[in-house]
């Protein structure tokens, strides 16, 4: 099959699983759940939940009984993209080519359409699973929980706001945590603002596609030094994906991403292009793809598109 049949494929087997599983449009109070729907139901392309399909069928996983569990992952991908797209954040109108949830539902559901999917993404990887030792399961829910933690995700996510210039709204925090105070763009140097990228790359991105990879692998019967692997292999993809996303967004049009585009530089985001230039941001794409690759060869496995998805991912044009 090629990795364009794999994608494809995949997508519309989670797109069905997704679409079976998250509660009727029609549940009371029908409004939370059509937006719940209308989030998660309008596209994207599904790469988290299709890393965790590689790694467990790299293990040697059959994958059905593990499609609700490896779906958690988009759930909490769409509320990350619900609660960024909201006012108080990144204030946006189009996501994966619509008009994102909160434009067509208002921001109160917004927010809790967000909170809605992420509580329901717990539901989902806690479901019972016949063939899963439950100690694997339940190392793969804290996995899955540290990676978008105030130490993951939304950590990243405010360490992003606040080299970005972030003033909260109304009445000004009395005060500021001391390892941020004074510590704006402006006033550093560019090693340590170049540590202060990756660290906001690396956990406002990357931990969850770690997390995706290290979720297939323990699910999905993962050898220590398999698991190891895929730990590695998630990390290298996860930073890649970042920087190849702040590429496209200086260097694709809006049409063509489905999402704003350029508004890393109107909103002085930390970029690795803004930061050390285009050239220096390809060639770590390439040194981290290197990195994916090798260890994709370590996890080994009967059917193995890990690093397939590596060259998509750091070559992708949307
Ligand atoms: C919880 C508010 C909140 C934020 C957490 C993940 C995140 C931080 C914010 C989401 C917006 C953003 C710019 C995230 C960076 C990761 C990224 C490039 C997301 C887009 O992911 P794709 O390309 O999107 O996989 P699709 O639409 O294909 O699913």
């Amino acid at each position: 099959m090629t990795l364009s049949e794999y994608l494809a494929s995949n997508r519309e087997r989670l797109d069905r699983t997704l679409d079976a599983h998250l509660p009727p449009a029609d549940t009371p109070p029908p409004v939370i759940h059509e937006g719940m729907r209308y989030a998660v139901l309008g596209g994207g392309k599904r790469i988290r939940p299709i890393v965790a399909i590689a790694a467990a069928e790299a293990c040697g996983a059959e994958i059905e009984p593990l499609l609700v569990h490896l779906c958690a992952l988009e759930l909490i991908h769409t509320y990350s993209l619900v609660h960024d797209d909201l006012p108080p954040l990144d204030n946006d109108d189009l996501r994966r080519g619509r008009k994102t949830t909160h434009v067509v539902y208002g921001e109160a559901m917004g927010i809790l359409v967000g909170d809605a999917l992420l509580t329901e993404a717990f539901s989902w990887l806690a479901r019972p699973l016949t063939g899963v030792d439950p100690a694997h399961q339940l190392r793969a829910i804290a996995e899955v929980s540290s990676a978008i933690d105030s130490t993951g995700m939304i950590g990243g996510q405010v360490a992003d706001l606040w080299n970005a210039g972030f003033q909260p709204a109304g009445p000004q925090p009395s005060r500021l945590p001391e390892s941020l105070a004074g510590q704006r763009p402006a006033d550093r140097q560019a090693g340590s603002l170049r540590s202060e990228l990756e660290f906001i790359h690396r956990n406002k991105t990357g931990k969850l596609i770690t997390a995706s990879a290290v979720l297939g692998g323990l699910l999905g019967g993962a050898s220590g030094d398999q698991l190891a692997a895929l730990r590695n292999y998630g990390n290298a993809l996860g930073l890649a994906f970042q920087i190849v996303d702040d590429l496209l967004d200086i260097e694709e049009s809006s049409t063509t991403l489905g999402k704003t585009a350029g508004k890393d530089v109107a909103q002085g985001k930390l970029t690795w292009p803004a930061l050390l230039g285009v050239e220096s941001a390809r060639s770590e794409v390439r040194r981290l793809e290197r990195e994916a690759l090798e260890n994709a060869d370590i996890i080994g496995g009967p059917v193995n598109y890990l690093a397939p998805i590596a060259r998509f991912i750091c070559e992708r044009r949307h």
